[in-house]
């Protein structure tokens, strides 16, 4: 069987599970005494998510290892795909009972590796209807996932070419000095729109057009969040619906990984945006 069946697989047995995530929330929001290999706290849902995810993707047939943002090392099963997650992206958001992400990654090479060994990404979106949206070769495409978790398509998502939304993350004093003078233009120009999950964040970006970036920060010059989980898969989403993603220096996918959690400062959005971004930390 190809891999494209396996791609196939992989999203199909990510919608399958969306709803046995999100209906088995309500209990655990709480945070446990343990962190994650990032050195963050870590909710109940957080390894929920993350076992019932491992247990499903590993069963896949054509997935030969996982790896998430809540456990150390590569769950190595044999041959096949390389299938990264977050399993719930912006977990902080529970507490207060707001949207909240999953994000998958499929690779067609041994973890860690580069956004340019992608074969396709997705992310389901918590929100008040749950949504899958899926890039592999070409445009993006938004499912509805239904309560028994199959997926209906939507429509193709493509930036819209009339930026409306930005939203940044981090503390203003930990910005660098460059990102402050770049965000003070941005803010002038577009609407804040910012919920504390990248991938709500972002798909508000897809939806209106603008930028998403959690930058580069004077406490940390790599930012918050993890190449490998989370930028180089929303790069390929963002990049595949006619959008840019930087570092601030180049396209997440062109950044080479030299350690599986690493992190990574994350702009994307109109390229535009990108371009001024990079210009103005340049
Ligand atoms: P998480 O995956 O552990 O939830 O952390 C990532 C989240 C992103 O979704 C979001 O952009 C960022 O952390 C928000 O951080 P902050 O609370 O510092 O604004
Ligand atoms: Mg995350």
């Amino acid at each position: 069987m190809g891999s494209d069946d396996a791609v196939t697989r992989v999203f199909d047995a990510v919608a399958a599970t969306a709803p046995e995530v999100r209906g088995n929330l309500a209990g655990r929001r709480s945070y446990l005494d343990a962190e994650n290999p990032s050195g963050e706290s870590v909710l109940d849902a957080d390894v929920y998510a993350d076992d019932l995810l491992e247990e499903r993707l590993t069963a896949v047939d054509g997935v030969g290892a996982y790896a998430s943002e809540e456990r150390e090392d590569v769950v190595e099963v044999g041959e096949g795909l390389s299938v990264t997650c977050d399993p719930l992206d912006g977990s902080s958001n529970l507490k207060p009972n707001n949207t909240m992400g999953t994000i998958v990654g499929v690779y067609d090479a041994p973890l860690p590796a580069a956004g340019r060994d992608l074969v396709a990404a997705a992310f389901v979106l918590y929100g008040p209807i749950t949504t899958m949206a899926v890039a592999r070769d070409g445009t993006p495409t938004e499912y509805l996932v239904t309560g028994d978790g199959t997926r209906e398509e939507l429509r193709d998502v493509e930036l819209p070419d009339d930026p409306v939304v930005y939203g940044f993350g981090g503390r203003v004093p930990d910005w660098p000095a460059d990102f402050e003078s770049y965000a003070r233009e941005v803010e002038s120009e577009l609407k804040l729109r910012y919920g504390g999950a990248m991938i709500g964040d972002v798909n508000q970006v897809l939806t209106y057009g603008g930028v998403f970036a959690y930058p580069a920060l004077e406490s940390n010059p790599n930012g918050k969040l993890r190449l490998q989980f989370e930028g180089t898969p929303i790069g390929y989403i963002v990049e595949a619906a006619g959008g840019a993603s930087s570092d601030g220096e180049r396209s997440l996918l062109d950044v080479e990984p030299t350690e599986l959690h690493q992190r990574t400062p994350v702009y994307v959005g109109n390229r535009e945006f990108v371009d001024r971004l990079e210009a103005a930390l340049a």
